[in-house]
């Protein structure tokens, strides 16, 4: 390992969370900075064998764990967020070292941490059944929801240690073991979320192997998707990782929650308030450099405001500061490596062949070094929404197109594959309510004057289509990580048949 400042400052948080050294140091997969390319760690690849081993720990996990009260489940999660709370600054720093996000991303990574535990403790006492009218006398129909198994997590780099939280936090109240796979490119921030649970689990005595964790590439991810002893998958990832895990856990019967791509949308409307505009766009659109899923990468601007509306957007990105994300001031930090840098000029090329004209997008601060990529946020105004705009890039670029039908806009917002995330800014109620309405928006979230992205915990997070349809997060999510049974008693002295079928024997 490179001696540099950030290796040793990663060094330093890492010690300071509880993460041994050796955890970090030695391994094969070099982990870099995506700030300034350099290597800040080298962890050890786990095999299939490793994986096997950890699904069999978390399994004997659940076995005891279903049994502790729910209550007393949260009392893990509880504790946890105590140890999140303590540790907000250190791991909202690393999150900005290992992914590149601005330190206020990077912080509010952890916020939403702390805010699922919250959210899962006052779950873990209202994990409720329904109790249902019966067709037949003295009878009485209920449902359960008992732990369901060990839940395996497979994380991206961009959400690397918040989305875990959301599965985790939910699958421990529920009664459930987890198996994370992390993201290749931020196995460190996994490092030391493991090593702040630990204190917890400690702290709360929760049996050995509740949460495991397994950094690996391929052949753990594989091995963690075929076992049969990880009745639920959630993965968070492209669509085409989607396309792979989804066939596999169906072969099974296991249950997925996917959260795949998106390819969220905005409609400006005349009466939208355009100061509200320019900010919500500013930030959904280049916040976390384009890198969230939820990230706004198509916009529909009427005729009647576009030449008041684009430019000062085009102002904005030419303004905002590109940088450091540890800097004060900087908005947006680097792309998360080369390879994503050149999807993104990629998907320039094709829109300017399609008849794109580009604002920015080009690369900047090449001096920082070769394996750092920052580039200007660019905004390609289209002819139409061409091939390239129905595809998700994960880069800051926001395709503006105008539009001047209502009905006709909302046709052109659900003509993509993806459906995660979408919003309209207006003041016109009837827009607004039709936006939110069967006819409107088909994404799993919609928004009325705010972007897409920068979503809250309490709701059901998720999308259909091509994003995958699972949900995590608030509302009824947690019933994903358990299993439901329906219960019929009978206290009578007869035995009445549904249906009020005859069965009568001497
Ligand atoms: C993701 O990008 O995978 O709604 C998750 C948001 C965040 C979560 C994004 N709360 O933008």
């Amino acid at each position: 390992m490179t001696a540099s400042a950030l290796a040793a400052e990663t060094s330093e948080i890492l010690a300071r969370l509880g993460v041994a050294a050796s955890a970090f140091t030695g391994g094969t997969m070099t982990v870099r900075s995506p700030i300034s390319g350099e290597v800040i760690g080298a962890v050890k690849e786990a095999s299939a064998a490793d994986m096997s081993a950890a699904i069999g720990r978390a399994h004997d996990a659940f076995l005891a764990w279903r049994k502790v009260p729910a209550p007393k489940r949260g009392e893990l999660v509880r504790l946890f967020g105590e140890e999140l709370r303590a540790a907000k600054a250190d791991l909202g720093r690393l999150v900005t070292i290992e992914a590149g996000k601005i330190t206020s991303e990077g912080l509010g990574e952890v916020q939403e941490m702390i805010d699922i535990c919250d959210f899962a403790v006052g779950l873990s006492r209202q994990l409720y059944g329904l109790t249902i009218a019966t067709e037949r006398a003295s009878h009485r129909m209920m449902e359960t929801w008992h732990p369901i198994g060990v839940v395996g997590i497979i994380s991206a780099f961009n959400f690397p240690v918040a989305v875990w939280s959301w599965n985790a936090a939910l699958a421990f109240v529920c009664g459930d073991s987890v198996v994370w796979k992390p993201s290749e490119k931020t196995p460190l921030t996994a490092l030391a979320v493991q090593a702040l649970y630990e204190k917890a689990a400690a702290r709360a005595g929760a049996p050995a192997g509740l949460s495991e964790l397994v950094i690996g590439g391929k052949a753990a991810g594989e091995a963690l998707v075929n076992d049969t002893r990880v009745p639920v998958v959630s993965a968070t990832g492209s669509t085409a990782m989607g396309r792979a895990v989804g066939p596999r856990l169906a072969e099974r019967f296991a249950r997925a929650i996917l959260e795949l791509g998106g390819n969220n949308a905005a409609i400006i409307a005349p009466s939208a308030d355009l100061d509200l505009v320019v900010r919500g766009v500013a930030f959904a659109a280049m916040g976390t450099a384009g890198q969230r899923c939820t990230t706004l990468r198509r916009l529909f601007v009427h005729d009647s405001i576009y030449d008041a509306l684009v430019p000062r957007l085009k102002k904005a990105y030419g303004s905002v500061k590109v940088g450091d994300p540890r800097e004060a001031g900087v908005l947006v930090g680097p792309l998360i490596d080369k390879a994503s840098f050149d999807r993104m000029q990629g998907a320039l090329s094709a829109a300017k062949a399609a008849g794109g004209v580009v604002t920015g997008g080009e690369r900047t601060r090449e001096d920082v070094g070769a394996d750092a990529h920052y580039v200007r946020p660019a905004i390609v105004e289209m002819p139409g929404q061409a091939d390239v705009v129905k595809t998700e890039t994960f880069a800051p670029i926001l395709y503006v197109m105008r539009w001047s039908d209502f009905d006709e806009v909302l046709k052109l917002h659900n003509d993509v594959p993806q459906g995660l995330s979408s919003s309209i800014f207006t003041n016109d109620l009837r827009q607004a309510e039709t936006f939110l309405s069967v006819v409107g928006s088909d994404c799993g979230i919609a928004n009325v004057n705010i972007g897409p992205s920068g979503a809250e915990i309490g709701g059901a997070f998720g999308g259909e289509k091509e994003t995958g349809g699972g949900r995590e997060a608030g509302s009824d999510a947690w019933k994903a990580y358990m299993r439901r049974a329906t219960n019929t008693i009978n206290y009578g002295r007869d035995l009445p048949l549904a249906q009020g079928v005859s069965f009568d024997v001497e």
